[in-house]
């Protein structure tokens, strides 16, 4: 057996180089059986899932990423930017209904104040008391805090004393500055992408963390992106899920990079869940990936599906997922988990059981 492959069954940590070395050389049935090894000793044999609902307030963005096939200009007949009373409109829709998480995230609008983002989290906690507010990428903390001439760890604490419980893994994209020139040119770097999470973790508000490949990244950008998590999280141990997601090329400026195929898709999981040993939870979040892949990749390391999503967001389809009104049941994210020979388990946002089914 190859050295890499005897370290990794042991449960030792591996290097960037020998990372490296997967991504290049590991064949799918290879990788796939050393992840779901490590995946069972982190997970046994649960797969999480939640009821949840998204809200993106606004696709209007100030940035102009190549891969973003949401945004729009203000006034653009496609765009939208809800005011706070539809924001909680939508809320309303969901009180005393049986879900435990809102996810929100929008476009950075080029003038949406803190101010707003806080009334705009009060609200959503006033009206669901008891629901999980996730909310705002890395990339729009950091320009709400730059707006509003604070450092980003006060930006986050007023927030924090809004409702807000923990952020999502957005906006990284590749952590590698000469990709971001090249992808998300007015984004913050990477070094401020990690900044926002370890103020977030600092302060006791857990994150998540992705990672938009297969586009005109290599694989040493994929390996340097992941050490930087796992330093990162070493440090904290605030990230509490791994996201990769599957760049998407319809109606974006980055079309002609293609995209990966399945069989890439469920490698990637593998190499993340092997690489990450600090990161608990790795999603395959479905309405990106395809329920089909979703499922496939529980056996390549992922142990955790997102949620229910009622036909919530739209970033994925307008960038040519096939799931144009992505929306599950309880029975059918369960029913997806069994025919896998897995255990379905609801869970709250910090991934603690509700409800083994
Ligand atoms: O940061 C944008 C990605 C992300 C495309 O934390 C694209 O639980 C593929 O972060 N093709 C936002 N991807 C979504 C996100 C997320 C989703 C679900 C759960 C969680 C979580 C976080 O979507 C962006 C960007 O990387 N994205 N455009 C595209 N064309």
């Amino acid at each position: 057996m190859k050295t890499t492959h005897k370290k990794i069954l042991a449960g030792e940590r591996i290097t960037a180089d020998e990372c490296l070395a997967l991504y290049r050389t590991a064949a799918l049935p290879e990788l796939g059986a050393m992840a779901n090894i490590l995946r069972e000793r982190l997970n046994g044999k649960y797969v999480y899932f939640n009821r949840n609902v998204h809200i993106e307030p606004t696709n209007v963005c100030a940035n102009r990423c190549l891969f973003c096939s949401y945004r729009r200009d203000e006034g653009q007949p496609e765009s939208w930017d809800l005011s706070l009373d539809e924001i909680f409109a939508v809320a309303q829709q969901y009180a005393g209904t049986d879900i435990t998480e809102v996810h929100i995230v929008g476009g950075v609008h080029p003038r949406h104040t803190l101010d707003f983002y806080e009334e705009m989290v009060s609200g959503v906690r006033r009206i669901l008391p008891n629901v999980h507010i996730k909310a705002f990428t890395a990339e729009e903390l950091w320009q709400m805090a730059q707006r509003a001439q604070l450092p980003v760890a006060d930006a986050l604490a007023r927030l924090k004393s809004c409702g807000l419980q923990s952020i999502p893994g957005g906006g990284a994209e590749i952590l590698d500055d000469g990709v971001r020139a090249q992808i998300c040119p007015t984004k913050v770097s990477a070094q401020g992408w990690l900044e926002v999470h370890r103020r977030a973790h600092e302060q006791g508000v857990a994150s998540n963390a992705t990672m938009l490949y297969g586009h005109v990244e290599t694989y040493e950008h994929r390996v340097r992106h992941l050490q930087q998590l796992r330093d990162l999280q070493d440090k904290t141990g605030g990230f509490n899920a791994f996201i990769p997601l599957k760049f998407f090329k319809k109606n974006n400026s980055l079309s002609g990079a293609g995209e990966v195929s399945a069989v890439e898709e469920l490698r990637n999981m593998a190499v993340c869940r092997i690489f990450l040993d600090n990161i608990p939870h790795l999603k395959a979040y479905w309405p990106m990936c395809g329920k089909a892949v979703a499922q496939l990749a529980l056996s390549f390391g992922a142990d955790d599906m997102d949620g229910t999503i009622d036909d919530s967001t739209k970033i994925y389809s307008m960038a040519g997922a096939d799931d144009k009104s992505p929306k599950m049941t309880v029975d059918e994210l369960c029913e997806m988990a069994r025919q896998s020979r897995f255990i379905p388990v609801e869970r709250d946002s910090l991934y603690r059981p509700i409800k083994q089914y």
